[in-house]
């Protein structure tokens, strides 16, 4: 595709590589409508099962393009965020596929976001995280002021969003904000790695997963168990459950096939 986003699927894998490393990936109104529209696609397209969002060249994604910003016709920024950003981050939230963000550089801004709403973030080791926001008389969007303090608590997210020095990547894999780091030229194979064992996974539990995680951030724990007990009732009536169980007695790996 072009605007500024490639997309690869190979077999249950869909690789969206935001695509313009002279601007380090900065996001333009092509990439956000392209970037949402893909996830859209995705989202109900049952032979993908895993995601990997990255960026190329140098750096995964340094949020708004600033230079869209200062066009004569750019929409007040409330329209921009309302109508461009947060259609992506509820993409992202609400795909039944978990996201991988191979984050390849630096994140800045809405850049930061966009990985903060994955499932899973890796990160190789000259990776950064920077809310630049504030740099620029801005606050924290695209749902990093939600994310955040759920991904590092609410102390660590504070001093990102009010001091925001940036976040190198073994910081971030300390404070749990990526779940592993690698070196710079393992990234794209390490993600490759984890999406096709996600993929291997029963479509449906994993979609079923996300959706329980997700939830988690705004009940009670009297909720979250009547929840896994509904949730599992479906899951338990999948055939997948079934293959799993067969799989299990004779001793042989699952293929699992989403019903
Ligand atoms: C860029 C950008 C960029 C354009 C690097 N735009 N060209 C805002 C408004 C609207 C709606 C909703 O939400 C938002 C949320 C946001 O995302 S606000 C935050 C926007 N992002 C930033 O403020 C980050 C700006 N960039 C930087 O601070 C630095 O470039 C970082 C720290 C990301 C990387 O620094 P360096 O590694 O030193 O690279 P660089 O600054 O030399 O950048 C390389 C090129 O990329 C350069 O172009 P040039 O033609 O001079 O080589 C930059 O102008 C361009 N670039 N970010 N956001």
């Amino acid at each position: 595709m072009t605007d500024g986003l490639r997309v690869e699927v190979d077999g249950p894998v869909a690789t969206l590589t935001l695509d313009r490393p002279e601007a380090l990936n900065a996001l333009t109104i092509p990439m956000k409508l392209a970037l949402r529209a893909e996830l859209e696609r995705i989202a109900v397209d049952r032979a993908v099962r895993a995601v990997i969002l990255t960026g190329a060249g140098r750096a995964f994604c340094a949020g708004q393009d600033l230079a869209e910003r200062e066009r004569p016709d750019a929409a007040p920024l409330d329209e921009e965020v309302r109508e461009r950003y947060n259609p992506i981050i509820r993409a992202l939230r609400s795909m039944g596929q978990p996201v991988i963000a191979a984050v390849n550089g630096v994140a800045a801004g809405a850049g930061a976001s966009l990985a903060f709403a994955c499932d899973l973030r890796i990160a190789a080791a000259d990776a950064r995280f920077v809310l630049a926001f504030g740099r620029i008389g801005l606050i924290p969007d695209s749902g990093a002021t939600w994310l955040l303090p759920r991904l590092v608590g609410a102390a660590r997210a504070a001093e990102m969003a009010l001091v925001g020095d940036p976040i190198s990547a073994e910081e971030a894999l300390r404070i749990g904000l990526v779940s592993r780091v690698v070196p710079n030229d393992d990234l794209q194979a390490e993600a490759r790695t984890l999406a096709d064992r996600v993929a291997a996974g029963a479509p449906l539990a994993v979609a079923l997963t996300k959706g329980a995680l997700e939830r988690a951030a705004t009940i009670d724990l009297d909720e979250a168990l009547e929840g896994e007990a509904k949730l599992q009732g479906i899951a338990g009536a999948s055939a997948d459950h079934a293959e799993g169980l067969a799989a299990f007695r004779e001793k042989r790996a699952p293929q699992f096939t989403g019903e």
